[in-house]
């Protein structure tokens, strides 16, 4: 059968999500409001508006939508001076031989991301004539968990959800996948990603073996 492939991408392919956590660290430090790494899961997968709803939150801190628009804006251009100086060596360990795996046998791959900064991300560290179809934050108006991220993917691959399969960083992600009745494979901690259907610390520990069972 016909598969496909999608992707999440930060904290997937790439190691961007330590970059939106400076970004967001920096405006939270400014309000005063405390923000940990375990605040950030929360902000995984997540837009950029909801990812500032949610700090603001933190530290219930109101403010008038001129001045979230200004966060929104700074914390854009901080991100992207993080990843000026990006290039393939950011890819993350493994992703490549399961790129290549799916391209030698002839299996469609699109991106699925909540980024509005994924196609220059692809662009600079090289990868993106792997993907057969794109679907970033540009293209969504619903953020996972709501599906409709990977809904448009599978559909502009022209695959059946049931024959979908995701791989994804983010707990919001993986209900995301589950709730478009696709396979959910989850990259990260077991303890955090306990949803998915199948989890691996990171692509490494992803066989051929494994990749095999997957196409049959
Ligand atoms: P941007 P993904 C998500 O990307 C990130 O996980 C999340 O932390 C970020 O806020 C969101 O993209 C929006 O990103 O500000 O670049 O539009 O994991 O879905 O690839
Ligand atoms: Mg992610």
């Amino acid at each position: 059968t016909k598969k496909a492939f999608l992707f999440d991408l930060d904290g997937v392919i790439v190691d961007t999500a330590k970059y939106h956590y400076l970004a967001w660290k920096k405006i939270a430090t400014d309000l005063g409001i405390e923000f940990t790494h375990e605040h950030n899961e929360l902000l995984k997968g997540v837009s950029r508006v909801r990812s500032l709803e949610i700090i603001l939150g933190l530290g219930q801190v109101e403010a008038s939508q001129e001045q979230k628009d200004q966060w929104l804006i700074q914390k854009n251009e901080d991100y992207l001076s993080y990843l000026v100086d990006m290039d393939q060596s950011e890819i993350l360990p493994g992703v490549m031989p399961v790129l290549e795996f799916l391209k030698a046998n002839q299996q469609p791959i699109a991106l699925g991301s909540a980024s509005k900064n994924a196609r220059p991300i692809l662009e600079k560290t090289g990868i993106l004539s792997y993907f057969d179809a794109i679907v970033d934050g540009n293209d969504v108006s619903n953020a996972k968990p709501d599906p409709e991220v990977f809904l448009q993917a599978a559909q502009k691959l022209g695959v059946s959800n049931e024959n979908s399969i995701v791989f994804e960083d983010s707990v919001a992600g993986i209900q995301a996948a589950n709730i478009a009745n696709m396979t959910s494979i989850g990259i990260g901690e077991a303890t955090i990603l306990n949803e998915a259907k199948y989890i691996f610390k990171d692509f490494t520990y992803i066989d051929e073996a494994f990749l095999n069972s997957l196409i049959k």
